[in-house]
């Protein structure tokens, strides 16, 4: 039985003063390979980032409330409520979601804007 495929073997922690590796015999001569033992898999939450909505004087209003239904799933109560807040106060959050999500949400809301020829503004800012 070639060793380096023993699981009862594999499974332990590695013995004190093995090399790093598992260090199998055969080990360098072609014959044999490690098996990967880490048990402790390391994950790292993905950063979050803000979706904003900037106030202008043009847009209209229901135009801002489509894009928050449309794009941020929000019911009318919902997207009228953030719409006013970002007229009232300049500018407002629309929802938290990975990069490339956020990315591309404001990439749909900006084109969406453009192609109506509305100057709607919206980015996207890293959270803390
Ligand atoms: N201020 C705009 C108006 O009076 C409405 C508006 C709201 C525009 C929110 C942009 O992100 C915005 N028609």
């Amino acid at each position: 039985m070639n060793i380096a495929f023993d699981p009862i073997r594999m499974a332990g922690p590695p013995a004190p003063g093995a090399p790093p590796g598992g260090g199998a015999p055969g080990e360098g001569d072609g014959t044999s390979f490690d098996l990967a033992t880490e048990t402790r898999i390391k994950t790292k939450k993905p950063s979050l980032y803000r979706v904003l909505l900037l106030n202008d004087d043009y847009t209209p209003m229901e135009f801002v409330v489509f894009i928050l239904e449309r794009f941020f799933n929000r019911s009318r109560e919902q997207a009228t409520r953030i719409m006013l807040h970002v007229h009232q106060k300049g500018v407002g959050l629309c929802g938290v979601y990975t990069f490339e999500v956020a990315e591309t949400k404001v990439a749909q809301v900006l084109d969406l804007a453009r192609r109506h020829e509305h100057p709607l503004q919206c980015v996207m800012e890293k959270e803390d």
